[in-house]
């Protein structure tokens, strides 16, 4: 330890990255202390350590969507002889799923806490901002201060829902953040925004049984596969979500009776009103990066998202890092934030070059019916390289346990991009079915390892899966054959 700094690594952010990178550096021998501060959201939701993706993020969100899932198999059961009551008398308790979602939570946060303690990472509840390049200051819940000096430091601060800027949104409506603890059961709810959060909040919402609208400005799910994207949307319309299209919401007035009286305009300005219970708002997220104040070391940000353009993790400050969502252009993802932070710690502390690797990186979003994929979209492989050097290999597939119930199978769908030519090297997989998160996973690691057409043409399935479908996908979009199961 240089004996001019108290520390080796001061973190800024106690969620995915932070943590990951904290955790890794006490191992290989540094003095790391962690900031970590909870600004509560407009509504006054607050959480403990960990970030995001444990407290109102990844894991909530899965243990809500797991829940709608439930209720799915339990209407299903009927149809494989089990006996209910009366499927029709079956309700959902939300305040029962709250509670145990957030005692869930609570626990984690819980073994975090004692995690960090037993690795010896020191961790204060505190909001951190620059004073000088390897100066920190942390200012506390009671408005005390306290400085703290680093040979280095890392930025992990991630981000928080934005809020469209219309009478009425912060008062009234809620994001991400409040969604998971809201005490009182959502009721008829409007999400404003069709990204990956709005389409997954929207559809365990469905799942548990309330009336859902989205709002979508343009389309749905930027940045992903447009085929794919539009086929979970159908899907879930398919579901009693309603959907309005090129719509936004311009004014939010509370009702006596509590409801939220909702003015919107559609694309050719003409005004409309309903009302809701409940406005989520899920519009994108602001990375947290003005609170650092960033003027004083001079901390270069993108100025239209005020994010960090690192390279290599690394800041315009050569002692100052960053990893995580605070990234400009990276996956915002916590295994990518964790991986980054690992492997920052390795290179700072371990004596190791290796570089985090964010190409390829799967994701999954959890809609009602999931859409799992990695690499490149069909219209990015086509921009990339050209129509003529990709082949697009598609199926639809019933998966053996829709027949039973007689399933509606028409957004079982899946989809490999690959070169038509050379090796035939495969540039992206995406799969809307069941547990598309599962299956994606395994084929990243083949993808990793540069898996051809053929190599997958070669692989035996498992039988009956929804995985091996991928291994029998056979009709190139260019045939103009008919990609649906001839059985
Ligand atoms: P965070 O986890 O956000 O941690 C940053 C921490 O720093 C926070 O605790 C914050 O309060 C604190 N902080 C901020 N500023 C300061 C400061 N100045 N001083 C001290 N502390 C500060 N990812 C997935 O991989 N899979 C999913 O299924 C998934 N689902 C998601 C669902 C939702 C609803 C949301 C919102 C996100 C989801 N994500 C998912 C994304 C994932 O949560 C993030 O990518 C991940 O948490 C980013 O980690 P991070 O370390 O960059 O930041
Ligand atoms: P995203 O993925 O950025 O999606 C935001 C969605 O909200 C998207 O559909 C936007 O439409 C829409 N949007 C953005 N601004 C507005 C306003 N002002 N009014 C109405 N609709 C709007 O955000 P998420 O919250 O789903 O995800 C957060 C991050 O996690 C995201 O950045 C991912 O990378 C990971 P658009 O397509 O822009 O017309």
């Amino acid at each position: 330890t240089d004996p001019k700094f108290m520390y080796d690594l001061l973190v800024i952010g106690g969620g995915s990255g932070g943590l990951a990178a904290a955790k890794e550096a006490v191992n290989l021998g540094a003095k790391v202390a962690v900031l970590d501060f909870v600004t509560p959201s407009p509504q006054g939701t607050t959480w403990g350590l960990g970030g995001t993706c444990v407290n109102v993020g990844c894991i909530p969100k899965k243990l809500m969507h797991q829940a709608a899932l439930l209720g799915e198999a339990v209407h299903e059961s009927t149809f494989y002889g089990w006996q209910l009551p009366d499927p029709q008398t079956i309700k959902h308790d939300w305040a029962a799923l709250k509670t145990a979602v957030q005692n869930h939570i609570k626990s984690v946060n819980w073994v975090t806490r004692v995690d960090l303690r037993t690795q010896k990472v020191e961790y204060v509840n505190a909001q951190g901002y620059f004073k000088d390049q390897h100066t920190v200051c942390g200012k506390m819940k009671n408005g005390q201060e306290k400085e703290f000096t680093a040979k280095n430091i890392l930025i992990a601060v991630g981000g928080r829902p934005r809020y469209p800027d219309i009478p009425g949104a912060v008062e009234y409506g809620i994001t991400s953040d409040d969604i998971f603890s809201l005490e009182k059961a959502p009721g008829r709810t409007l999400v404003v925004g069709a990204g990956y959060i709005g389409l997954e909040c929207a559809g365990f919402l469905k799942g548990l049984g309330y009336d859902v609208t989205i709002m979508v400005r343009s389309i749905v799910l930027r940045g992903f596969d447009q085929q794919m994207a539009n086929i979970v949307a159908d899907e879930m319309q398919r579901r009693g979500v309603n959907f309005v299209y090129k719509a936004k919401p311009a004014k939010i007035e509370k009702q006596p009776d509590g409801s939220l009286h909702v003015h919107w305009v559609d694309e050719h300005g003409k005004i409309h009103e309903d009302v809701y219970d409940t406005v989520l708002f899920a519009i994108g997220r602001k990375a947290l990066t003005e609170e650092l104040k960033p003027e004083n070391i001079n901390l270069k940000l993108v100025a239209e998202t005020g994010k960090i353009d690192a390279v290599d993790e690394q800041t315009n400050i050569p002692n100052v890092y960053a990893v995580g969502d605070v990234l400009h252009k990276k996956p915002e993802l916590t295994p990518v934030a964790i991986h980054a932070g690992r492997l920052l710690a390795r290179r700072l502390f371990g004596n190791s070059t290796q570089q985090m690797d964010y190409i390829n990186v799967a994701t999954t979003v959890f809609s009602p019916m999931e859409y799992g994929c990695v690499g490149l979209s069909e219209e990015a492989a086509i921009a990339i390289h050209g129509e003529e050097k990709i082949e697009i290999y598609h199926m639809y597939y019933k998966p053996t346990e829709f027949f039973i119930p007689q399933k509606d199978v028409s957004s079982c769908y899946l989809k490999v991009v690959a070169f038509r030519g050379g090796d035939e090297r495969v540039l992206g997989m995406h799969f809307v079915g069941p547990h598309a998160g599962e299956i994606i996973q395994g084929f990243s690691a083949a993808m990793k390892c540069n898996l051809t057409f053929p190599k997958l043409k070669e692989t035996v399935g498992i039988h009956p899966t929804v995985a091996e479908e991928f291994t029998r996908v056979n009709i190139s979009k260019r045939s103009g054959l008919d990609p649906k199961p001839q059985s």
